[in-house]
């Protein structure tokens, strides 16, 4: 067999690596050793190095991000990008079911797809003859800014689409957010280099998409998991949303693993329950349910209410910061470093052995330091003068305090 040129050379290696990066980023799979991964990437970019004139937008090698630009150009977006109105209770989840009939004039139950609510940045890709060409925050709904160099560094978004069957163009959106193993190892490493501290996983999410470095982007563990669709042409390419995502899949992104649809807003209720209880446990922050009207027909007909679909409701979850009255602090030092912080409303705040998550309420981050704790409190006050316990990275003795 003949010898294959470097050009057919350069294009199998292309090909493969997108391949091993979609099997990893999306499916969770490994394929191949890391060594052997960065050893054909090397040779991916040894041969682009020697020949510029084959450099193309959607080589795996524009992951490692470009050079830095002078500031964000603005976006248009052609189909205004939504926000969603929210509930709070079951009766307000089930009143947003009642209102949907009643505009329908049809009583019957209705199929509802549920998606976590991811809590991240909106984003819109944009896609043409499929080759990602553009991504873009979501701004004021109308105008964002274009981050296409930052989203080209995310390994779970594709450069190219895998399959067949797009259309010319395609526009998909989704949540471009930190997972918490991620923002944890980050932390850690700003610790011991005296870098940015970053205060949750949405704040480490936020401020990574906003490098004019791309190549500083390229170093942050961030992902997108997608929600939407919005065709170019306007034809009707699917008839539920559920379809829709499914088939986003098919095209190489990554679409939440706990998507469901159900056939009656009940189902919603417990899927709600299910994922309350689940919360913790998930790799990402999440700050609500979302459900969506399956059908898209149905969407059509429903339409919008200022900048809010009429079809979809987020359903959000009890806050896990609060302000709370703080009267008295003490911590705990158990043998697994496990820390405990009480207050007077004798609530336990825990943090796990990453020094990171904080579950009960008001403090934001504890982690210990050269011998000493220091700890971010959130709005922790007494009565209506709200105090700030300490600066972010100040140190906090381990005696007890006591605030009047
Ligand atoms: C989030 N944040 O996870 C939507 N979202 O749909 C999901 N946001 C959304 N859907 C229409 N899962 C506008 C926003």
């Amino acid at each position: 067999m003949a010898e294959p040129s470097l050009r057919e050379r350069l294009n199998a290696l292309r090909e493969q690596l997108h391949s091993y990066s979609y099997h990893y980023y999306v499916l969770n799979e490994s394929t191949i050793p890391d060594a052997e991964y960065d050893r054909l990437f090397r040779e991916l970019q040894e041969i682009e190095a020697a020949h510029p004139e084959w450099q193309s937008a959607d080589s795996p090698s524009q992951r490692v991000g470009a050079e830095p630009l002078a500031a964000f150009s603005q976006v248009r977006h052609e189909t205004p990008m939504l926000s969603l109105d929210n509930v709070f209770s079951e009766a307000e989840l089930l009143d947003f079911d009642q209102r949907i009939k009643t505009r329908l004039k049809d009583s019957a139950e209705l199929s509802y797809a549920c998606e976590p609510k991811l809590d991240g940045i909106a984003v819109s890709l944009l896609y043409v003859d499929g080759v990602l060409v553009r991504g873009a925050t979501r701004g004021d709904g109308r105008v964002g800014e274009d981050i296409t160099q930052n989203v080209k560094t995310i390994a779970s978004i594709p450069l190219k689409l895998r399959g067949t069957g797009w259309p010319e163009e395609l526009e998909v959106r989704g949540e471009i957010y930190m997972p918490r193993a991620g923002f944890a190892r980050i932390n850690d490493a700003a610790r011991s280099s005296d870098g940015k501290i970053f205060v949750n996983p949405r704040n480490a999410a936020a401020g990574s998409l906003r490098q004019l470095d791309s190549r500083i982007t390229a170093t942050r563990p961030l992902e997108m998991s997608c929600y939407g669709i919005a065709l170019g042409d306007g034809e009707a390419w699917f008839y539920s949303h559920s379809e829709g995502l499914a088939t986003l899949r098919d095209w190489g992104f990554l679409v939440s693993p706990e998507l469901r649809v159900v056939d009656s807003i009940q189902g919603c209720v417990a899927y709600y329950q299910d994922l309350l209880a689940r919360r913790d446990g998930l790799a990402y922050d999440i700050d609500g349910i979302v459900f969506k009207v399956d059908s898209l027909a149905l969407q059509e007909h429903l339409g919008f209410v200022s900048r809010a679909p009429r079809w979809a409701i987020a359903h959000k979850f009890p806050a896990q910061e609060e302000i709370t009255q703080l009267r008295d602090v003490e911590f705990q030092v158990g043998r697994t470093v496990i820390v405990g912080l009480y207050n007077a409303s004798t609530t336990v705040y825990k943090i796990n052995r990453q020094k990171e998550r904080v579950a009960g309420r008001g403090l934001r981050r504890a982690w210990r330091e050269s011998g000493q704790f220091r700890v971010v409190a959130a709005e922790v006050g007494r009565g209506r003068n709200w105090l700030q316990v300490n600066q972010e990275r100040s140190p906090i003795s381990m005696s007890n305090h006591y605030w009047r």
